[in-house]
């Protein structure tokens, strides 16, 4: 038995070492000898969940994103308690479906295989998924991430660009995390699905704010009759994209076209010129769109990762492992479990 686990930790430290020569750190089959059902499980719970609740797959792609971008994909996003990133501004309407999603799969997996797989690995895993469910295009996946060990601080969090940004604003926000234009105009595209609350594009149709970018006059005034009645406020949401609301397609650029963009962020990518070619052109090409789209989402997912020793393999999606009662955390070796 012993010996049996020696050699299989051999094993996964030759597959280590070989993918910590690669660029990122990760690899597709990094879990292939620990935890070779990883891909079947996440898959199934994934689709049980869609089946109930079609809104799981944009709600699990902004947490991938409010995890990725302040600083890098470490679920760092998933923890709770003090200072947690949830309790900050953007996160306020991070989904529960999605978040105890994440959880219910981690628990699936580490009951098969282990405490083998990262939190951070379960959130892209299961947000390409979903995406795949939702009509969108299937984006490659490499895996190895580790767990952050504790939240974002707060200025992290709001690096995190608001629906009020201007294009050259959006640019500076997504350039200063290296990603470029046609990640902005692309993955701007993630809003052809999923819900807003009135606080976000209220800015919108409040009269006495000069609505630059214009807006269509009739959709305004939609908007601002449904947000009249948003009592007590965050009641009320509003679907991102009026034509197809649960469907990732390139409908989003169409709204655009019509003034029927739902933030001023969205909005101004078919006004500026730094965009609008770019932003047109998915809206005439959906195969564009999704080959760009994908594209982003493998750069977005592999920013800035925690990778070999670094971080943990969490317990649970929602505590570090600091946080857990009874545990040895100085021998923390997340292939261990495995045997
Ligand atoms: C470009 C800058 C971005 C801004 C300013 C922005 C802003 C927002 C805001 C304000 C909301 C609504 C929050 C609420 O009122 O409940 C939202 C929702 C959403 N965002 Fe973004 N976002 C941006 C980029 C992204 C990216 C890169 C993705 C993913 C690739 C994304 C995916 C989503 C999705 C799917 C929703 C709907 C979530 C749900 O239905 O639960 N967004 N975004
Ligand atoms: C949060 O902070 C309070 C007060 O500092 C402390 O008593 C509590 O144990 C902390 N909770 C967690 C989960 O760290
Ligand atoms: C959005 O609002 C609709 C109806 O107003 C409601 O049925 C739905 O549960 C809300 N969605 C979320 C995620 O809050
Ligand atoms: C659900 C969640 O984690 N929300 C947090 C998002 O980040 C803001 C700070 O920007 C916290 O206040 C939220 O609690």
């Amino acid at each position: 038995m012993a010996s049996r686990a020696a050699a299989a930790l051999v094993v996964v430290a030759l597959a280590c070492a070989a993918v910590h020569s690669a660029a990122a750190g990760l690899s597709p089959d990094f879990h292939a000898v620990s935890c070779p059902d990883l891909e079947h499980i996440v898959k199934y719970h994934v689709a049980e969940a869609f089946r109930k609740d079609v809104g799981v797959a944009p709600a699990l792609i902004r947490i991938l994103f409010h995890d990725c971008f302040p600083q890098g994909c470490d679920a760092s996003v998933l923890l709770t308690g003090n200072n947690s990133e949830q309790g900050m501004g953007p996160n306020l309407t991070l989904r529960p479906v999605a978040l105890n999603l994440i959880e219910s799969i981690r628990a699936a997996v580490h009951r098969a295989c282990g405490r083998t797989v990262s939190c951070a690995d379960l959130t892209v895993l299961a947000t390409r998924d979903s995406l795949v469910l939702a009509g969108g295009p299937h984006f490659d996946v490499a895996l190895g991430r580790r767990d952050a060990l504790a939240p974002a601080s707060q200025d992290l969090v709001f690096t995190l660009p608001a629906p009020s940004f201007t294009v050259p604003e959006l640019l500076k926000s997504f350039g200063d995390r290296n990603l470029d234009k046609a990640d902005l105009v692309s993955l701007s595209g993630a809003h052809t699905f999923g819900i807003a609350h009135c606080s976000s594009f209220s800015d919108r149709f409040t009269p006495d704010v000069d609505t630059n970018p214009a807006i269509d006059p009739n959709f305004a005034a939609k908007l601002k009759a449904k947000c009249a009645k948003d009592v007590p406020a965050g009641t009320v949401n509003q679907t991102l994209d009026v034509r197809t609301p649960d469907v990732f397609d390139n409908k989003y650029y169409f709204d655009l076209i019509a003034k029927q963009g739902l933030f001023k962020s969205d909005q101004g990518l078919i006004v500026h010129p730094d965009t609008t070619r770019m932003a047109t052109r998915f809206s005439l090409n959906q195969g564009a769109f999704f080959e760009q789209f994908a594209k982003s989402m493998v750069k977005m997912s592999n920013m800035d990762l925690l990778t070999g020793s670094q971080g943990e393999i969490r317990f649970n999606c929602a505590v570090p492992n600091s946080r857990v009662e009874g545990i040895e955390t100085a021998s923390d070796e997340g292939h261990a479990a495995a045997m």
